[in-house]
């Protein structure tokens, strides 16, 4: 039996600074992500754009929040479709947008967890932890609040009622080189698993990774995957609105999704912040393409096939 994947873009914008991410997913359909999975074995199926219903206008008491509406109609559209892709598909893709998606597929997936019986672990992959309430960014760029909303904390109740949070003690984020003071007493006061860059030099990606890993299985977890394209080096990945330097390599990338993969414990993907008018000749998409197909089962060699002993 082939593995199934559905794949859902969700062509929002409006929770990063600059505009651009609408074209998040026609760039990964362009850069071929469907064939490209199909290729490795995958029963894939793209089920199109996400589509969010009329706005009701809103207003927060914090005055730098923006498109708060937007946001809300966003996350009311994509838990149901993200709930029903995880449902019915081994390994659903959610194409962004930006990271304010995740705000949106991160609590449908927490309803199949709830539903099976299972706890939700999530890796965060970004320069950016996300954890802003509503009440704390000074931004108001929404992309930098749904850590805060999935895991449940106070300062987020403009959102939707949240059914089923993520436990933030299931959360591990690496790549983490741009926090806010705000984003790091949250930090602290939840005990989060937070591996910054020097963190990863001092031990490479692989000892954290396995770490949670083991975590995950010994819950008998299921495991989302936020991928955020300013977790890896600006200079192999220009199509972000927010670079920061000192990003993850090619390689250490790579190595992470070849990780996951062997695990057999991903169970959805969010592939977020891909901003396709500042790529260079479809460069990122290929690359995010190409990560994705490493999570998906390529390999350079199989190990069976170059092992001699
Ligand atoms: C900053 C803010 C952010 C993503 C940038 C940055 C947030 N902490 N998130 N890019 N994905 O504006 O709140
Ligand atoms: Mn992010
Ligand atoms: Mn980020
Ligand atoms: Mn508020």
């Amino acid at each position: 039996m082939h593995k199934s994947c559905l794949i859902l873009g969700a062509p929002i914008e409006t929770g990063a600074s600059q505009r651009g991410c609408i074209m998040g997913p026609a760039s990964l359909r362009t850069a071929g992500l469907s064939d490209t999975l199909a290729s490795l074995g995958w029963q894939v199926e793209d089920r199109g754009d996400v589509q969010i219903d009329a706005q009701t206008p809103v207003n927060d008491a914090n005055a730098a929040v923006h498109n708060l509406a937007e946001t809300i109609a966003w996350i009311n559209a994509l838990e149901p479709a993200a709930y029903e892709a995880t449902r019915n598909s081994d390994l659903p893709i959610f194409m962004g947008g930006d990271h304010s998606m995740s705000a949106g597929t991160v609590p449908g997936v927490a309803r199949v967890a709830a539903e099976e019986g299972r706890p939700l672990f999530v890796l965060w992959l970004d320069a950016h932890p996300d954890l802003h309430t509503l009440d704390t960014t000074e931004s108001g760029n929404l992309h930098g609040t749904p850590v805060a909303y999935f895991t449940g904390q106070a300062g987020c109740e403009a959102y939707p009622d949240l059914a089923h949070k993520v436990a933030p003690e299931n959360m591990c984020f690496i790549g983490i080189r741009s926090v806010d003071p705000a984003e790091e007493a949250r930090i602290k006061q939840l005990g989060m698993d937070v591996q910054d860059m020097r963190a990863i030099d001092e031990t490479g990606v692989l000892v954290p990774l396995r770490a949670f890993l083991d975590r995950v299985r010994a819950a008998n977890g299921r495991l989302h995957v936020s991928f955020d394209v300013d977790f890896l080096d600006p200079a192999i990945a220009p199509a972000v609105g927010t670079t920061v330097p000192g990003g993850a390599t090619f390689r250490e990338a790579h190595l992470i999704m070849e990780t996951l993969c062997d695990s057999g414990l991903v169970g959805s993907l969010d592939l977020v912040e891909l901003n396709p008018f500042l790529d260079e000749r479809g460069r990122t998409a290929k690359l995010l393409c190409d990560l994705t197909a490493s999570l998906f089962g390529r390999r350079v060699l199989d190990r069976m096939t170059r092992s001699f002993g």
